[in-house]
């Protein structure tokens, strides 16, 4: 791996220029996800040094003046002259656009896919980017600037305006980027220490050992975080099972190669009715699963089985246990290294690679097998044996049950009379379903839409928490067996996105603690059993206003404290203030305008950048364990903000 870097190797493309004309084409948008995009491939460089050997430390500052640093104390950007450019190899890095990423593959180990598209990029889109390299005893130091050009009439973007200057000696090495993202270019340049602060820590379990470190010099208090796992992502998995209940005390742990694909997994099952498998390829998180999951998969169902006959629990005349069985209750952390990735998938989180499934399958096999024969496992592989057998048996007894309603009323149809009010066109793709809580509302609801896309739903009781219950329970709950009826997929293993009747569900209802907990119980349900209805996009939040503002014929509403303030400022002395304490107290008409109307409403999608966090989310505030939740609650106690959803990346 220490081959020296060959400044040959560099693949010239195209100019910084344009990068800035088509910021969305290398950072997918200029919003806050592009922003820390941009911070992201800075880190990658940092990571990518350390999980090569050569890095023991990452340091990630967000200083007063909005711009962001980020320090490894690697081998240093080289600084040699490249031979046909002419300028130190740092300044190519910087300036020059790279094929595929970053640098041939064969000096430049695993290098993200979507995250490759280098340092350049970064450059391109700063105002100012500042790069120190310590290396041969030297402190080398440079400076880059996006300028406005009066003969050019354009921004000249990432011009080194200095040197590669000597500034000192040292007996160190590593490298240093700071830079500040262009307000010309963002929206709004201003780094989330939580956004930061999570992926970090996602970092640091799955590079063991390697020390992260973050501070947030804009800030007085708690303002700092510190990450090192020694156990890796075996620390990662009792991270996630913190607050849930473990069935076995050893969390299995494998590694292994095949055909230059590396794996390391973690795996430990809890109490718990569905799986939670989180899956990463060169540090990057594959939302949508894909082949080294599958492979994942179908090796485990194999030594599981394997193994259940070789110790009897399942005897000769016995069917094999189905994957889905096995996987009951399973927490698991997946991570691969392999070159060339590709991404496929709604949202490009799903590796393509066929070649990594048998990979996978072959790792699994061999090291789980090898792993349980050497006896390290023993009473681990006992417990999730048997409550793979008993999840085997429920599935066939909810099979059964399922069958005998299911001709009694069928889950498609039956249970939907009276209660759906569908829309009269028949374009999936433009339709709308409204979950509404209560019936008053769902009647405003009814009255008010546009009945060619718009169909309601309106929500008698509350839905049957979904967290900790098995499928059939699930089933067996009227609200939910109604949800799953109108959007037409069905669940769970059946679950099939292109029969989605509706391309937008949006959850409305009360801006109050009891709308609040309906709207957390529905998201754990599309969550759980729905999760592709959620990485997909699908799930909306309605945003009812708050507030009703009238002055005479002159109404306003306001959806937020903010809001209101302003409105009322504006509006001077004499007018009055109606607080909606619910849906219901607002008529068709009022409802349609404010919440309803797609180009006047406010609705928040739903989607999960960090599907760790969602997960271990929900299992605080659904789960069983009522100290954790408490704990949550009280250090995040709005429920009108609806900071929850925000916390699951909305
Ligand atoms: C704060 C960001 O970029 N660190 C970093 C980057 C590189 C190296 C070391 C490095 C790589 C190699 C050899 C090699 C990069 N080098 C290049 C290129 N931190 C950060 N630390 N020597 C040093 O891969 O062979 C690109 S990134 F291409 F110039 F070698």
């Amino acid at each position: 791996m220490d081959r020296a870097y060959d400044a040959k190797d560099i693949h010239v493309l195209e100019g910084l220029e344009a990068v800035r004309m088509r910021p969305g084409m290398y950072i997918g948008s200029t919003g806050p996800r592009g922003l820390h995009h941009l911070l992201w491939e800075i880190v990658d460089n940092a990571i990518d040094e350390a999980s090569n050997g050569f890095a023991s430390r990452v340091e990630v500052t967000i200083l007063k003046d909005g711009s962001i640093r980020v320090e490894d104390d690697g081998r240093g950007i080289p600084v040699d002259i490249h031979d046909t450019m002419k300028v130190p190899g740092v300044q190519v890095v910087f300036t020059q656009l790279h094929a595929g990423g970053k640098f041939n593959s064969d000096n430049y180990s695993y290098s993200g896919g979507l995250h490759g598209v280098g340092a350049a990029v970064v450059n391109a889109l700063s105002r100012w980017l500042e790069i120190e390299v310590k290396r041969d005893g030297r402190i080398y130091r440079q400076r880059y600037e996006s300028r406005y050009d009066e003969k050019k009439g354009k921004v000249l973007a990432g011009v080194p305006v200095t040197g590669l200057e000597i500034v000192g000696s040292t007996k160190k090495t590593g490298t240093s980027v700071r830079f500040l993202p262009d307000d010309r270019i963002f929206d709004d340049v201003n780094f989330n220490m939580e956004t930061i602060s999570k992926r970090l820590r996602e970092l640091a379990f799955l590079n063991s050992g390697l020390v992260i470190h973050l501070v947030d010099e804009r800030k007085e208090e708690d303002n700092e975080r510190t990450y090192c796992y020694d156990g890796g992502i075996v620390d990662f998995v009792e991270f996630l099972n913190e607050d849930k209940t473990c069935i076995h005390d050893n969390i299995l742990y494998i590694e292994g190669e095949h055909d230059e694909i590396y794996a390391k997994i973690a795996i430990q099952y809890t109490d718990s009715y569905t799986e939670s498998i989180f899956s990463y390829v060169n540090n990057i998180p594959t939302t949508e699963g894909g082949a080294h999951e599958t492979g994942f998969k179908s090796g485990l169902t194999k030594v599981f089985n394997e193994y259940a006959r070789r110790l009897n629990f399942l005897k000769e005349r016995d069917d094999n246990l189905m994957g889905e069985d096995i996987r009951e209750g399973i927490t698991a952390v997946i991570s691969i290294n392999m070159q060339d990735i590709q991404f496929e998938g709604q949202t490009k989180t799903k590796l393509g690679n066929v070649e990594a499934r048998s990979a996978i399958e072959t790792i699994v096999m061999k090291e789980l097998s090898y792993a349980i024969e050497t006896n390290k496992y023993d009473h681990d592989i006992k417990v999730i044996i048997e409550k793979s057998i008993k999840a085997s048996k429920v599935r066939e007894a909810a099979k059964r049950a399922k069958e005998v309603t299911r001709k009694k009323n069928s889950l498609e149809g039956a249970s939907l009379v009276g209660k759906l009010s569908s829309c009269t066109g028949r374009n999936a793709k433009r339709n709308e379903l409204f979950i509404v809580e209560g019936d008053s509302a769902g009647g405003s609801a009814k009255q008010g839409r546009d009945r060619r896309f718009q169909a309601i739903l309106p929500l008698r009781g509350k839905p049957l928490n979904a967290e900790k219950k098995r499928i059939d329970q699930v089933l067996a709950n009227e609200e939910i067996r109604t949800i799953i009826a109108a959007l037409g997929t069905g669940i769970g293993e059946d679950f099939n996105i292109s029969k989605l009747n509706y391309n937008r569900v949006i959850i409305l209802s009360d801006a109050d603690q009891d709308g609040a907990h309906i709207r957390a119980i529905l998201l754990t349900f599309f969550f759980r059993y729905m999760k592709d209805l959620v990485t997909n996009g699908h799930i909306y939040i309605g945003m009812p206003p708050l507030y009703k503002i009238a002055k005479g014929k002159n109404i306003h509403y306001a959806y937020s404290d903010e809001e209101l303030r302003r409105i009322a400022d504006r509006m001077g002395k004499g007018y009055t203030v109606q607080r909606y304490k619910g849906l219901g107290e607002m008529n068709p008409e009022q409802l349609w305008e404010t919440t309803m109307d797609p180009s006047k409403r406010n609705i928040i999608q739903v989607t999960i950048d960090d599907a760790a966090s969602a997960d271990k989310l929900i299992t605080t505030l659904m789960g069983d364990k009522v100290e954790p939740r408490r704990q949550y609650i009280s250090l995040h106690a709005n429920f009108n903000k609806s900071d929850t959803f925000q916390e699951m990346g909305v």
